[in-house]
């Protein structure tokens, strides 16, 4: 049928057959997300409105707190994650710690949650588009003991990664491994929609998304490859054009469908660059590598990084494949 409208619930049941271990604990897991990621849609949406309400974090005209958003979508996502009953522990960018689900229902739950509730929150009140980004593991043993070193696994051992994005529409996009879907949240019934199906990425783009204001502090490679970027070249597309959101989740979506690259390499205040591995880049890189691009530090493939902290930072090279070979390229010659 021409028109079917296929929603996130109806799409994850339909997969169901791809995950032949898991007994429907991954597909309720993913359905719980869901619906934590259209309850802060709702916050999200009326941020603007804060300012009637209270500032973020200050209190309203009931005088009641008014929560800051990323606060507020943590403790949605993590209550959400508790109550399916699917998620042992969550590792979140708002919590310095693991945050263990120990509830009656979570008692055998052989999940694991690695989680940026809110990405690039600091745009919330420019209305420029933010982030909720997810990673997914499995459970590799029982004892408890064991549980923040289940955390430090490799990228490669994912079985679900996805974001969330807050914008002029919200969609949702995951993989699980066998390609990479978007789905649109359809305000009028309240459900993600499949609008964007086996997701791939452009080989090659013009397009690339790096804070140019930390130029002078990038390593020799990474400033040779941007020059390279801004070079007239008609045969190769250049020069190609600079766009940067200040929101990982909204630069990489658009990078993700229109081809490109985002770079946020190691600078003089960030050596180990800025973002984090489990739950920013991990995520973002299993996805860009099922839509057939690429994601590395600057050398290593992100997915082979063994972590050694819940909150470590690595360099992020991510996008269309023959872009990232080329920076790699620079860097490697380029020191
Ligand atoms: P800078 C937001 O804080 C974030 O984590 C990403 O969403 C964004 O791409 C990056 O940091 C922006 O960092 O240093 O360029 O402001």
């Amino acid at each position: 049928m021409k028109n079917k409208v296929t929603t996130l619930g109806q799409f994850i049941i339909e997969r169901q057959s791809d995950f032949p271990f898991a007994k429907g604990e991954l597909s309720r897991l993913l359905r719980d997300i869901g619906i934590a990621a259209k309850i802060v849609n709702r916050e999200v949406n009326k941020a603007g409105l804060v300012d009637i309400l209270g500032e973020a974090g200050g209190s309203n005209i009931q005088g009641e707190q008014v929560k800051k958003l990323d606060v507020y979508a943590n403790e949605q996502f993590i209550a959400a994650l508790g109550s399916g009953g699917e998620t042992c522990a969550v590792a979140s960018e708002e919590n310095e710690d693991l945050v263990p689900i120990d509830t009656l229902v979570s008692k055998n739950a052989k999940y694991l949650v690695c989680i940026d509730p809110l990405d690039g929150s600091s745009n919330i009140d420019v209305n420029v588009s933010i982030g909720t980004i997810f990673s997914i593991y499995r459970r590799k043993h029982e004892e408890p003991a064991s549980i923040l070193s289940e955390f430090l696994q490799k990228g490669t051992e994912q079985v679900a990664a996805g974001y969330v994005i807050y914008g002029s529409s919200t969609m949702m996009v995951y993989t699980t491994g066998k390609g990479v879907n978007g789905f649109t949240l359809d305000p009028s019934i309240g459900e993600f929609c499949l609008s964007h199906p086996d997701i791939k990425t452009p080989s090659t783009g013009n397009i690339y998304s790096v804070n140019e204001g930390n130029f002078k502090h990038f390593q020799d490679g990474v400033k040779a490859y941007l020059r390279w970027c801004q070079e007239e070249d008609k045969a190769t597309g250049r020069p190609y054009s600079s766009r940067y959101i200040g929101s990982l989740v909204a630069d990489f979506h658009r990078n993700l469908l229109k081809g490109g690259i985002y770079i946020y390499p190691s600078t003089k205040k960030a050596p180990n660059g800025k973002l984090r591995l489990l739950y920013e880049c991990n995520p973002l890189a299993w996805i860009a590598e099922q839509a057939g691009g690429k994601a590395s530090d600057g050398k290593n493939r992100i997915l082979e990084i063994k972590p050694e902290s819940l909150h470590q930072r690595v360099p992020l090279f991510i996008g269309s494949p023959e872009m990232v070979t080329m920076a790699e390229k620079f860097v490697s010659e380029g020191g």
